[in-house]
């Protein structure tokens, strides 16, 4: 049994604005958060511990990032040298830097030797020494159309079709290094790609250069143990046999990622089977708070009420209500900070209902139904202007029923005259 971590989108050095200065070390403490995530990982590679660690790409959130972030990476990273634990650093979307081939911001630990550290910036398999035993890794890493196809290869195609040749290269490449495996070695998958059957996450939003998505019958293959993907953030288990997991990021990127449960998965791997377990990080809590104070005659309580009921210590919180813009001065700006004083961070983004999008007569507002003639004569009651028309109106409408009666048989008691047929009048 050969035991590994399998950990991906670090992302680090990304969300700043959720975080703030740390007056004690000058350092943004969503950066903290991020470093304090990862050495809760390697922290666990080393305490078990793993013969191998799998990193699905995406380090940071370009790849350039400042000194400081690249350090905080590596000083992690550094541990699983020292512990003599082999590693595989895969090239995410991320990481690829347009200039220079196989540019990446993960290639320095190549360049440098860094002893058992393997970088995965192209289609290979690795065969690793680990304590027990040996293992191969086929690196995947990020593939753009370039990477698989020329220009004049393209040319007169459609998306579709572009789609297609992108596919049959991948399954050729995919299936020139099956058949140089070692049948009798465990054999994982380490891949950073988007595949058709998982659902999102924030990676939609963060994605900058337009990438393909994979079948997942590409993926499920037999001669692979284990397939360890990388790039959507959600964790997610795509097939059982093998297993194709996604471990999701390690912390959250955004408030898309709210609601996820954020981890690493630690797996048990031999020839011909693998189990694997999801573990999670204790990562800081987000909170989106949004409220309806449209309809209400005390907003800044119910405002305060909701803020007070809610769980938001040390949270990262948003506060998005909804009011109306006469009562916009009831909000006192002062007090509601201070009632988020115990957050780690927040916003406020008030937004005006608009007037026009109210109904202009409450009594005849959407989900009302009434007759015809009762819609009509609630209509007129608030129309000074036709007063003197009304008789004649009534007279009018009542003969136009009638006659409706009479043409297509009896009338719908239901029938539900809205406001907007009404104007029509
Ligand atoms: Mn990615």
């Amino acid at each position: 049994m050969i035991k590994i971590l399998h950990l991906s989108d670090i992302h680090m050095g990304s969300g700043f604005s959720h975080g703030r200065v740390n007056p004690e070390t000058g350092l943004n403490t969503r950066l903290e958060d991020f470093m304090a995530a990862l050495e809760c990982c390697i922290d666990r590679a080393i305490d078990e511990p793993v013969d191998l660690v799998l990193f699905g790409g995406d380090a940071f959130p370009d790849s350039t990032p400042p000194p400081f972030v690249a350090e905080a990476f590596a000083n992690q990273f550094r541990r699983l040298v020292d512990a003599q634990i082999p590693t595989v650093l895969l090239v995410g979307n991320h990481d690829q830097h347009t200039q220079g081939q196989g540019g990446a911001s993960l290639c320095i630990y190549r360049t440098l030797g860094v002893p058992g550290f393997v970088v995965g910036d192209r289609l290979d398999t690795h065969r690793i020494q680990t304590r027990r035993g040996p293992v191969q890794i086929i690196t995947l890493p990020w593939l753009t159309r370039s990477t698989l196809l020329t220009r004049p290869e393209t040319e007169g195609l459609s998306m579709a079709e572009v789609g297609q040749l992108l596919i049959d290269r991948l399954r050729l490449a995919l299936e020139g290094e099956i058949r140089q495996l070692d049948p009798d070695v465990p054999t994982v998958l380490l891949a950073h790609l988007m595949t058709d059957t998982a659902r999102y996450g924030a990676e939609r939003l963060l994605a900058v250069s337009k990438g393909f998505t994979v079948p997942i019958a590409l993926l499920a293959r037999s001669c692979f143990d284990y397939v360890a993907l990388g790039h959507v953030h959600r964790h997610q288990v795509l097939c059982e046999q093998p297993p194709i997991v996604y471990p999701g990021s390690i912390e959250r990127v955004d408030f898309s990622e709210e609601a996820e449960e954020k981890g690493f998965v630690l797996v048990q791997l031999e020839r011909g089977k693998a189990e694997f377990e999801f573990c999670p990080l204790p990562v800081r809590a987000f909170r989106t708070i949004e409220l309806d104070l449209s309809e209400t005659n005390d907003p800044q309580g119910k405002l305060l009420h909701a803020l007070q009921a809610a769980e938001l210590r040390d949270a990262v919180v948003r506060v998005i209500y909804h009011i109306r813009s006469e009562h916009l001065d009831q909000i006192d700006a002062g007090v509601v900070h201070q009632a988020l004083a115990s957050t780690h961070n927040y916003t406020i983004h008030p937004e005006l209902v608009s007037q026009l999008a109210r109904p202009r007569l409450p009594e005849l507002g959407v989900g009302r139904s009434m007759e015809p003639m009762e819609a009509l004569k609630t209509y007129l009651a608030n129309r000074d202007d036709l007063r003197e028309m009304e008789a004649a109106l009534l007279s009018a409408a009542q003969s136009l029923l009638s006659e409706q009666d009479a043409d297509w048989g009896a009338i719908d008691d239901s029938a539900i005259v809205s406001d907007s047929q009404l104007r029509l009048l």
